[in-house]
């Protein structure tokens, strides 16, 4: 059936693109839109986008399986006129065979790598969203919307996985994932949970350890990455609950930081919108991250960010200030670009950067090594898409000398319905091969490199 968001008001009913192409996963919504409501004219499934809209607290989480979701507007949304609105989402999902039956197909062909590179899939995981390397060359993978968390075992070693094994299932969208002594840790929305000798015990994984229960329950932008620090500190965003808001301070848009036992939680970056993806530099040891700007600005504004952030307490604009001059219309008033810490590189408006990683490895050629590369989710509120490929950030030090396309075509025709895969995160392997995330075609695919 036919999105309807760009005919103004109206009812429609749209069975996920996932049912046709999960075979086991089941969607449905009723929805009303207002007009120019770019929302669903994306062609993404609607629980992919929908929690961006919903105002705090009616969020509901029902058993796994099913959600309910209340989508209101938001002072944010009210330039699109004087409609009322209310949007009732009812889901069913249903997992046939572990979630992992009748993927859509990936076309490899249609990436463009620069000369000497190859992709291939790795794995196919449902929802495949951040990933970890534990020490013994396991890749754990977490996901947002089917709350399960997978380790991928490659035992032959021929750099393609052989099982997809489930870790965790019924999570909170458990999107963060980070190994460290042996242990995976998770990042729910409100947890941080721990699970111990997770390497030996895959095929039977222990309890988790609750390291931190008391996080805040909000589901917009509350799905979570992390990553250990150089400084063996545990590191998670706490996204703004909302597209545009002046929320707690110190506590929602931050990139928290606390030590591995839960103890010790404290801001490290304020002023961060979202943050799914951060990276330090190995030689300055600077903690590297995008920044997803707000929505509703229209088709060019506001960039997206890559940001430093050599030290703590630095406040990065959020919700004053976008990219380096982008006063907000409504929160600007209050407090000047001037006052906040810029990015070091603006971004495509929406192209919705996620994971970054400091190329650490050796396969690539010299001018990939100490370079970093983003994931570029790609956009949903904008009238043709922008993102849907990785791209490489050329760097001097901390200083930004270049940017550019690294591989691309998961979108056809520069079009929505032409988008087959999003890229999510990035991770390299102990031979200096990359992997890509893809929460869309529900594969990981593998970057290699050979004269
Ligand atoms: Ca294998
Ligand atoms: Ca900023």
């Amino acid at each position: 059936m036919k999105d309807i968001g760009s005919l103004g008001v109206g009812i429609g009913f749209r069975p996920g693109r996932s049912q046709a192409q999960e075979g086991g996963r089941f969607e449905m919504a009723f929805s009303a839109f207002g007009p120019c409501i770019p929302l669903p004219t994306a062609g993404l499934p609607m629980t992919t986008v929908g929690p961006f809209f919903m105002p705090r607290g009616v969020s509901i989480r029902p058993p796994e399986g099913l959600f309910l979701e209340l989508l209101l507007p938001k002072e944010g949304t009210m330039r699109y006129g004087s409609w009322i609105l209310a949007v009732l989402l009812v889901g069913l999902m249903a997992d046939g065979a572990g979630g992992q039956g009748a993927l859509p197909p990936v076309h490899l062909n249609k990436i463009k790598l620069p000369p000497g590179f190859t992709i291939d899939v790795y794995a196919r995981v449902v929802d495949a969203r951040s990933m970890a390397l534990g020490a013994k060359g396991t890749v754990f993978v977490g996901t947002r919307t089917h709350g399960k968390v997978y380790a991928l075992v490659d035992t032959d070693r021929d750099y393609k996985a052989d099982e997809v094994l489930t870790i965790a299932e019924g999570l909170y969208m458990p999107n963060g994932v980070a190994f460290r002594d042996g242990s995976l840790y998770v990042a729910e929305v409100n947890r941080i949970l721990r699970f111990d000798r997770i390497e030996e015990n895959l095929r039977n994984p222990p309890s988790p350890v609750v390291v931190r229960g008391d996080l805040p329950t909000d589901a917009p932008h509350g799905w979570k990455y992390l990553r250990f620090g150089p400084d063996g500190k545990l590191y998670f965003n706490i996204g703004a609950p909302c597209n545009i808001c002046e929320p707690k301070p110190d506590l929602y848009a931050t990139i928290m930081r606390m030590n591995p036992d839960g103890t010790g939680l404290e801001p490290y970056a304020m002023g961060v919108r979202n943050s799914v993806g951060f990276d330090w530099n190995p030689r300055t040891k600077t903690l590297w991250f995008t920044d997803n700007g707000r929505d509703g600005l229209g088709d060019n504004v506001p960039p997206e960010e890559l940001n430093a952030a050599p030290r703590p307490g630095l406040h990065f604009g959020f919700p004053y200030c976008f990219g380096k001059s982008v006063s907000d219309p409504e929160f600007g008033k209050k407090r000047a670009c001037t006052e906040f810490t810029p990015p070091v590189l603006e971004l495509p408006p929406h192209a919705a950067p996620l994971g970054v990683r400091f190329y650490t490895g050796k396969m690539f050629p010299r001018e990939y090594q100490g370079q970093m590369f983003i994931a570029e989710h790609g956009s949903w509120d904008r009238s043709t898409p922008s993102g849907y490929r990785v791209t490489v950030v050329r760097l001097k030090g901390d200083q930004v000398v270049g940017y550019e396309v690294f591989a691309e075509g998961w979108v056809e025709g520069n079009t929505y319905e032409g988008v087959w895969g999003r890229p999510v995160d990035l991770l390299v392997l102990p031979d200096g091969s990359m992997l890509v995330s893809d929460d869309q075609a529900h594969a990981i695919y593998r970057i290699s490199y050979k004269k």
